[in-house]
């Protein structure tokens, strides 16, 4: 057991996918590393998430590591979009094949990070003891805050009480009972008709519709894999230049300039194909609302095409630009509707009023023997403002961030010297293929470290101008596309009290080519040691 006041060079809170990967390259770095967990597993997203149907939204062949050649032509993935319990299998093995587990601190969880000035060191009391670090990373995600909503008498509910996000790991046994979800979102959209299949009655609570694409799911066809294995480095590389980091079949080609007909057989092609990159099949749609438009109206047509009630349908139907909201892909979610044993509620028509013992009272009172949360996450930003982060002068990043997240790079913010974000608000994130843009953080924090290490440098801290800089261009590109138009958790509108700014990078190859130029250019924007 590690004592208290032990010290470290850098301490990694969560073991997750960013985590995982940050101790392994540190660790060989020849740093003494401590990995802080909460959970007594690792997996993060995927070892919370463990609702039925929870699957990646991004095709297996992309979703996975590519810091370890061996590793990824050894890894076989048994479908096109991985299952929840697959990846965290795969996490698995990869903390097994590099040796990680043993050095991880399950079943602790952070409460406390503070800078001390007088000697440049973070002081980190968890739940079990303190201890010292030159470095900090929080390693924590951008969705793993769940949001609990607040409705009246949910508290006397005495049935089953689930949320999505933190499933329990026993199977639960819906067989024969009535069933609430609330909310419509990807998770949601996942579990319910894995749900409605064993069911007596479930009853879908729904304030947003949401636009969803068929993800064609099936075994792994084994000769597109080898294809991909043949060229696999590539592969990642080409699929990085592209907006959203995923493989696009899409050119340059845009709706405003083609043909309508040649359009929607594109369309019909990419809605049969391509999951999430329907989104990006044409270039404008994320830019130009009329685009937008045709792609939505494309949707929302296959929705009326699919639902046999056209009541049903036309509540399905999302009205705001599509990609507005995450869009989701689904297994079979809107033919789901068509089961008797499944009932749309929508609750824009008529709010839920209560939820009693056993029961929720909207238009109706719906008796019910299990209750699903399925409402989503403080996003983004939860993980860093629901603990006491304290930087120079004791200033709290939740207080920092009342007036909305500021993060240079969504790799560090000013006032938090040595303090490093993966994925943080910023940077492309949630707007991408999370694993490669992990892997791109994970390699940078690493080389920073080895650079001052190298250049005898001893504290890094971001600046205010730069940040404020930075993120006034996030919010300059975000005022080009359709992505400000929508309340959603990307512009934390999900959230009450929640300041409303929007926070992930789009497009990936800008960011990346602004990170390289910062990088090359000695790191502008950072300052070290408050000497330059
Ligand atoms: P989301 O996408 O945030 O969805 C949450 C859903 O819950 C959404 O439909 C919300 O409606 C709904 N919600 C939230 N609060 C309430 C209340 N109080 N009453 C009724 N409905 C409510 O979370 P998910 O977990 O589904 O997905 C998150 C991401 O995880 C996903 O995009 C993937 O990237 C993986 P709203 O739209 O706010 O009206």
């Amino acid at each position: 057991m590690i004592g208290k006041d032990s010290k470290y060079d850098v301490v990694i809170v969560g073991a997750g996918v960013s985590g995982l990967f940050m101790f392994h390259k540190l660790r060989n770095m020849g740093l003494s590393v401590l990995v802080i967990e909460k959970s007594d597993e690792l997996g993060g997203t995927w070892n919370w998430n463990r609702y039925p149907g929870a699957r990646c939204d991004i095709p297996s062949l992309e979703y996975s590591y590519q810091f370890d050649e061996d590793l990824q032509q050894e890894w076989n993935w048994s479908e096109k979009y991985s299952a929840g319990p697959e990846i965290l299998e795969y996490l698995n093995h990869v903390a097994d094949r590099f040796d990680l587990k043993k050095d991880i601190n399950f079943e602790e969880e952070v409460v406390e990070a503070k800078f001390n000035e007088a000697n440049s060191q973070w002081s980190i009391k968890t739940s079990k003891q303190e201890y010292q670090t030159k470095f900090c990373i929080f390693a924590t995600g951008c969705l793993s805050v769940p949001n609990k909503p607040e409705i009246e008498g949910l508290e006397s509910f005495e049935g089953e009480l689930l949320h999505t996000a933190t499933w329990p790991r026993d199977e639960v046994d819906f067989t024969g009972k009535n069933v609430a979800i609330i909310g419509t979102g990807s998770s949601s959209i996942q579990t319910i008709p894995e749900i409605a299949k064993d069911v007596n009655n479930l009853y879908v609570f729904q304030r947003t519709p949401n636009y969803s694409i068929p993800s064609n799911n099936g075994p792994m066809d084994t000769e597109t894999e080898a294809k991909v294995k043949e060229r696999y480095a590539e592969f990642r590389k080409e699929n990085y230049l592209n907006g959203f980091g995923i493989a696009s079949d899409s050119g340059e080609a845009l709706i405003s300039e083609s043909d309508l007909e040649e359009v929607n057989s594109q369309l019909e092609e990419n809605w049969k194909k391509s999951g999430l990159g329907f989104f990006g099949g044409y270039g404008d749609i994320p830019v130009d609302v009329d685009a937008n438009e045709v792609a939505a109206n494309f949707v929302r047509n296959k929705i009326k095409e699919t639902v046999n009630d056209p009541e049903t349908a036309k509540k399905l139907c999302p009205e705001y630009h599509i990609g507005g909201k995450r869009l989701c892909v689904d297994t079979g979610y809107f033919e789901t509707f068509n089961r008797d044993n499944v009932h749309l509620i929508d609750l824009h028509a008529t709010p839920i009023e209560k939820v009693h013992s056993n029961a929720i009272e909207a238009d109706e009172t719906y008796e019910i023997d299990t209750l699903i949360l399925a409402t989503g996450f403080d996003a983004m930003t939860g993980a860093l403002t629901s603990l006491d982060i304290l930087g120079r002068n004791e200033i709290n990043l939740r207080d920092q961030w009342k007036e909305g997240a500021k993060s240079y790079l969504g790799l560090g913010v000013r006032n938090f010297p040595n303090l490093f974000t993966i994925t943080g608000p910023g940077s492309p994130s949630v707007l991408s293929n999370m694993m490669p843009s992990i892997e791109q953080h994970v390699n940078w924090i690493a080389d920073c470290i080895g650079w001052m290490l190298e250049n005898d440098k001893s504290v890094i801290e971001s600046t205010k101008i730069a940040e404020d800089e930075w993120m006034k261009l996030v919010n300059e590109i975000a005022d080009m596309t359709i992505f400000t138009s929508t309340k959603s958790w990307y512009n934390g509108s999900n959230i009450e009290d929640k300041a409303k700014a929007f926070l992930p990078f789009i497009g990936v190859p800008v960011y990346t080519e602004k990170l390289e130029e910062i990088t090359a250019d000695d790191y502008q924007g950072f300052i070290f040691d408050k000497s330059n």
